[in-house]
């Protein structure tokens, strides 16, 4: 049956003070305003609230026209919700298929938080209540900022140990709070990827340089983030911490000039947030390595794995009886794991049918597997 619920998804980004969130959701944003970004894909976005959409794209279009860098987000926290709507969508999609539109959530928080904590009691609250919401997401990205990088050897350990380390015990103080009366959670971001910003500043560095650089310095810390990570979790079998790299730029700053022609990895924040988990959740259910009841939930959740579902109806549509209650990983670990060939017919055919949704994410899928050939992205083969 139809429901009209629209998929929801979360993205976290876990970045300290400076390492480039606002600047990175600002250039998201606006540049998905421009004619071309329209001309070139299926869908726009649109913020769900109209001043929120007016701030960020007045952040990129002072970027654009006179360089100039959003302020940093002290003492300021806010909560950002976009629609993906499909371009020439009258409102009308195949009855049978559940959604024709998808919501992202972005939380921008100062990265003092992950640093220094709250400063308050206030402050405290709508930290824990941004962290609560953070970890709804199925991916969590932990920025490394490129501006530490271009320092000697022993400063960039210094650095990456610290980075870490905030990170791991931020998780800890908030851990009591975050999971009620102990009990271990089910809906949990499980691939904690790295994402390196600014990468314009390290034009010498892919995604595998990228890899190699943290592997050599912090190996130790990240096997420790994984501990941590999993006293958060059910079935921690499931979890990629470390093992997942994208290098990211806003643009090109060059003295004093901002060029936002020229970026990497922005158009990857959406795949990055929904297909490249759809992918991997599928694949560990198809491995058993997911519980059979955490499977369960986080097939049949209400997160955009759900699309998963109507995707495979293209592929096997006399096999899917009813969308949510019988779930065939197998089926759908197939599609997830489909040659870039098999996607774009999967497209067309979506497309044709009107099912917007579906078209999204092998569209998704068609950019990270692009993203991989161009060393931009490195995904773990696990
Ligand atoms: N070279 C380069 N510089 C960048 C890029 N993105 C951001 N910057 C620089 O980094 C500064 C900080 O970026 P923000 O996006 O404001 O950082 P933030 O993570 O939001 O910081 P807080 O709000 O304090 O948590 C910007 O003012 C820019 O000067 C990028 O892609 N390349
Ligand atoms: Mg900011």
């Amino acid at each position: 049956m139809a429901s009209t619920k629209t998929p929801e998804q979360h993205i976290a980004v876990f970045g300290e003070s400076g390492s480039g969130k606002t600047v990175l959701l600002s250039a998201l944003y606006g540049a998905a305003q421009e004619p071309e970004f329209t001309e070139r894909n299926l869908y726009r976005i649109v913020a769900d609230d109209f001043k929120q959409g007016a701030k960020l794209h007045k952040n990129y279009l002072g970027m654009r026209e006179n360089s100039r860098t959003p302020l940093a987000n002290r003492f300021n926290n806010e909560t950002y919700s976009f629609t993906l709507k499909l371009k020439e969508n009258n409102g009308q999609n195949h009855p049978s298929i559940p959604f024709n539109a998808l919501r992202l959530v972005w939380h921008d928080y100062p990265g003092e938080w992950l640093s220094h904590g709250a400063d308050s009691e206030e402050e405290a609250e709508t930290r824990l209540k941004t962290f609560n919401n953070l970890i709804q997401s199925d991916v969590a990205l932990i920025l490394v900022d490129s501006s530490r990088l271009l320092d000697d050897d022993d400063d960039i350990e210094r650095y990456l140990k610290s980075l870490l380390g905030n990170l791991k015990s931020t998780l800890l103080s908030l851990q009591d709070e975050l999971l009620h009366d102990g009990k271990k959670l089910v809906r949990f971001p499980r691939i904690w990827m790295f994402a390196l910003t600014k990468c314009d500043l390290l034009p010498d560095y892919d995604a595998y340089r990228f890899r190699d650089l943290l592997i050599g310095k912090v190996a130790g810390e990240i096997a420790d983030l994984r501990q941590i990570l999993s006293g958060f979790v059910t079935g921690n079998e499931a979890l990629s911490v470390g093992e997942d790299f994208v290098l990211t730029s806003s643009a090109k700053f060059e003295s004093g000039h901002i060029d936002l022609g020229d970026r990497v990895g922005i158009n990857l924040v959406l795949p990055l947030a929904s297909a490249l988990p759809m992918q991997r959740h599928l694949r560990w259910a198809n491995a058993r390595v997911l519980p059979g009841k955490v499977a369960k939930e986080l097939l049949n959740g209400v997160g955009l794995i759900a699309a998963a579902v109507q995707l495979v109806q293209h592929r096997f549509p006399n096999r899917i009886a009813s969308l949510f209650n019988h779930v065939q990983p197998q089926a759908m670990a197939h599609v997830a794991n489909m040659a870039d060939e098999g996607l774009e017919k999967l497209q067309k055919k979506a497309i044709q049918k009107k099912d917007f949704i579906s078209a999204i994410i092998a569209g998704f899928q068609l950019e990270l597997s692009q993203a991989e050939s161009d060393k931009v992205l490195l995904r773990s083969p696990r």
